[in-house]
């Protein structure tokens, strides 16, 4: 048996990113509903970050998305994060807003879009060197409506150069990621649909360049941990984008629909060495809370991913070994199962506790007041969305 005491150090080491924008305004396109207390900067939704890390321990850097989050003084943010015991994280690009992305941006026809579309990628690399940020994280909503529109092999190779142009500009810490979709926005093809688009575009750029995987964005029914299996097996998974989804791409809450779903995935991040010291998988959440609060609904999540690595670390590795060589299918299944149903919760709050934390934070916020003085404090000026 692994005891609690067994995966501690691991658990240690576990730190989770949390996306600026989640603590922004959010809904579907039919209605974006105000919340009281909603930041109406880059620094105050920075502060709601730092809240969360505050009470859980598990969340020490802001992932920022630009231009939403663009300020005149980036190391004034950076000393007002660090101010708050958080780090400037991913820098997230963003080439679907602009009039002129219409029909794509990196891998769009047109050789004056993609520079434009270059330079942004070029400037958040100026930004992260200003941040201290080691991420460049790439997600294109370019694609095509209609079988035709525009030729697949061209595009494909657009994007390669364009992303050897943005390669180029790395520093020697920074690195790129390259974020997969199957669809939307647009329905007929996407140009980074799948994991092993990204993969072959990744390789050939060198080895400051990985996938990253965003739990949301795949077909329903697809093996999510087979293919954390594969990229931990090439090397190539850089970063996770956590959240869950019922549908198609819903932002929701991490283990929020299918928990199963997600001890499976980290077992196989645990098998494949992304919790290790030296792993290169970064864990970051990218939710949006439409009608939930925010603050607590990130502190659920990284808890739900606590809780899930828990479990999955605690998974009786010899047992399982010996059950799968003696081909004991329903054995290893059983080991396997025995630590997803395993309570860790009470464990985890002791371990919360050793720590100066509170036993349960969700609790603990609710209890602090802290919602309610920042709906006070926070009247006047424009509430940012997960688009501003
Ligand atoms: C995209 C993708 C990106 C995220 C944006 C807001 O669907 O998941 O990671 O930055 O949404
Ligand atoms: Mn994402």
């Amino acid at each position: 048996m692994t005891s609690f005491a067994d995966i501690a150090p691991a658990l240690e080491r576990q730190a989770i990113e949390l996306p600026s924008w989640a603590f922004g305004n959010s809904g579907t396109r039919f209605k974006v509903f105000g919340t009281p207390g909603t930041p109406r900067s880059p620094e105050e939704k920075i502060a709601d970050a730092a809240k969360v890390h505050e009470l859980t321990g598990l969340a020490p850097a802001v992932a920022l998305h630009i231009p939403w989050d663009l300020v005149d003084d980036w190391a004034a943010l950076r000393a007002y994060a660090n101010g708050l015991g958080v780090e400037l994280g991913t820098v997230n690009s963003n080439t679907f807003q602009d009039d002129e992305y219409k029909f794509g941006s990196l891998a769009h026809s047109d050789a004056a879009v993609r520079r434009k579309a270059i330079d942004h990628h070029l400037r958040c690399l100026e930004i992260m060197t200003a941040t201290g940020s080691r991420d460049l994280k790439i997600w294109l909503a370019d694609g095509t409506n209609y079988p035709g529109q525009d030729s697949l092999r061209a595009r494909q190779d657009n994007l390669a150069t364009s992303l050897q142009e943005i390669y180029a500009q790395l520093g020697d810490d920074q690195r790129l990621v390259l974020e997969y979709k199957f669809f939307e926005p647009a329905f007929y093809h996407t140009d980074v649909p799948d994991w092993g688009t990204s993969f072959a575009q990744v390789s050939a750029l060198g080895p400051k360049a990985y996938t990253c995987l965003d739990t949301g964005h795949h077909a329903p029914g697809t093996n999510i941990e087979f293919i954390v299996m594969q990229l931990l097996r090439l090397g190539k998974l850089g970063s996770f984008d956590f959240n869950s989804r019922f549908y198609a791409d819903d932002d929701l809450i991490v283990g929020a629909a299918d928990p199963f779903q997600l001890f499976r995935i980290l077992f196989e991040v645990i098998n494949g060495g992304g919790l290790d010291v030296d792993s290169p998988v970064q864990f970051m959440l990218d939710q949006c809370h439409n009608v939930e609060d925010k603050i607590p609904g990130q502190i659920r999540s990284v808890l739900n991913v606590q809780e899930m690595t828990a479990r999955a670390l605690l998974v009786d590795r010899p047992a399982l070994a010996a059950a799968q060589a003696a081909h004991d299918v329903l054995g290893a299944n059983g080991v396997l199962m025995d630590a997803f149903y395993t309570d860790v919760r009470p464990a985890l709050a002791d371990w919360r506790e050793g720590r100066g934390l509170p036993a349960d934070p969700m609790k603990a916020y609710a209890e602090s007041g802290h919602q309610e003085k920042l709906a006070a404090e926070r009247v006047g000026g424009k509430q940012l969305s997960w688009s501003a």
